[in-house]
């Protein structure tokens, strides 16, 4: 009778995971003797992921490919290589032989493949001529404007657009966060330092306490897992009253722009609802919080050290003008959500994903940023039901769905419900 599609779901999300057997592993082999093979546990979510990384070139490496996937619609292999980056990211110490890494998880050919080439010449072939590649330039150009994903970078590319300024000559129509995108590119591509996070932290701290003396601002994302820069800065806002959170984005956002602290700014509501939503997740990982996605205006004045030094060569006239554009997510959530809105905003994305992984196969729940929900009870099926039936049951499992949610108001409890041991932030650096 339940909607069980989210489950399926995660299964077809949950690729495959190659565990390098010893007989695997002999084709990449130099050396086996005196050496002690590292161990790790399969699931980021298992593993603590602090910001200190023994295998920078390989991961940078394995990233780039990553990266190279994702922009051209190759998701599944994007998660390959993060994946394998991730493993070689929680090691101890440097890889130095090939035979350290039999028993691995998560280690598929194509990145042993990338790793052998990098031990033994230095570098790797493949990401060599990808940072060479006409087309993988463009489209990190093209994607870094704000408002602007890898297939409308595609569109272009394909019109023979590379670059932006054959973008402002091409005549293509831009919508508003496109155009404040290409406007403030070079502020936008500048990392935030915490310096400024702290500084928007300030600014957006006062506007909330002024519109509610009761509703609580949290840094998530990249800053509190302990990152000193990030590429955007995001905030959770809750109401300890359940129901009074409703209604402060709008408050939130006036305040703002009457102060003209905004450049540019889109508010979608909150469009999730457990009841009618049943126990799936999303159709994509996004949540359905209500959020603002903001390109703030900072002063100099209001970071204390003033607009970041080393913008002058990027942007000349970020400190002639004395600001810079910083993107600022803020995402507001009821306090009964609100734990699960702070474990899944904190990220890093690569350990979110994998907590619903780790969620989804080895305890038969489902976990979003609004919600855990135990699936083990589910029973009967959606077979053939008519369309009417299915609305029908719908309401009535809805009533039976909420003995199947399972509350929590910490973190610590969402891993404990989980079965998993408590990472904190800083160790979700995945
Ligand atoms: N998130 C996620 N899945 C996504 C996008 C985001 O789980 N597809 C979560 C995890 C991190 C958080 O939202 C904020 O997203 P970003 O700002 O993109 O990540 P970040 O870790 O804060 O990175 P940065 O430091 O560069 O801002
Ligand atoms: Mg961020």
């Amino acid at each position: 009778l339940l909607d069980v599609s989210w489950y399926t779901e995660s299964m077809r999300d949950g690729h495959p995971v190659e565990i390098l057997d010893r007989h695997k592993l002999q084709e990449f082999a130099v050396n086996d003797s005196e050496v002690t093979p590292f161990s790790v546990p399969s699931y980021a979510c298992q593993r603590r992921s602090t910001l200190e990384n023994h295998n920078a070139v390989l991961t940078d490496a394995l990233s780039l490919l990553a990266e190279k996937a994702e922009l051209s619609d190759e998701d599944g292999r994007g998660v390959a290589f993060r994946r394998a980056a991730a493993v070689l990211k929680a090691l101890p110490s440097a890889v130095t032989k090939m035979s350290q890494l039999t028993g691995l998880p998560c280690l598929g050919e194509h990145s042993l493949r990338v790793i052998k080439d990098i031990l033994e010449n230095g570098a790797s072939s493949e990401v060599e001529s990808t940072k060479e590649s006409e087309r993988f330039k463009a489209l990190k150009v093209l994607t870094g404007i704000f408002g602007v994903g890898s297939k409308t970078a595609d569109r272009w590319i394909r019109e023979g657009i590379h670059n932006l300024q054959q973008l402002r000559d091409s005549g293509q129509t831009l919508n508003r966060a496109q155009q404040a995108g290409l406007e403030h590119y070079d502020d936008i591509k500048q990392p935030v330092s915490l310096a400024e996070a702290e500084a928007i932290r300030g600014i957006v701290g006062k506007a909330v306490a002024s519109v509610s003396s009761e509703a609580q601002i949290v840094l998530t994302g990249g800053f509190r897992r302990g990152k000193l820069t990030g590429h955007d800065v995001d905030f959770l806002i809750t109401h300890p009253e359940e129901g009074s959170e409703v209604g402060l984005m709008p408050k939130l956002v006036s305040w703002l722009e009457s102060r003209g602290l905004l450049l540019y700014q889109k508010t979608t509501r909150n469009s999730y609802l457990e009841c009618s939503e049943g126990p799936g997740r999303p159709p994509s990982n996004i949540d359905r919080f209500e959020r603002c996605l903001s390109i703030f205006k900072l002063s100099a004045g209001q970071t204390g050290s003033g607009v970041q030094s080393e913008e002058t060569a990027a942007s000349p006239s970020a400190t002639e003008r004395q600001w810079r554009a910083v993107r600022v997510d803020l995402v507001v959530s009821p306090i009964s959500q609100f734990a699960f809105a702070l474990l899944g905003w904190t990220g890093s994305k690569l350990f979110e994903r994998e907590l619903r992984r780790w969620a989804g196969h080895e305890k038969g729940m489902s976990l979003s940023s609004h919600a855990l929900y135990d699936s083990k009870q589910v029973n009967g099926s959606k077979g053939s039901a008519s369309a009417m039936e299915e609305k029908r049951s719908k309401l009535i499992s809805c009533h039976v769905l909420q003995g199947r949610y399972i509350r929590a108001s910490s973190e610590e409890e969402i891993f404990a419900h989980l079965g998993l041991e408590f990472i904190p932030p800083t160790e979700r650096n995945a």
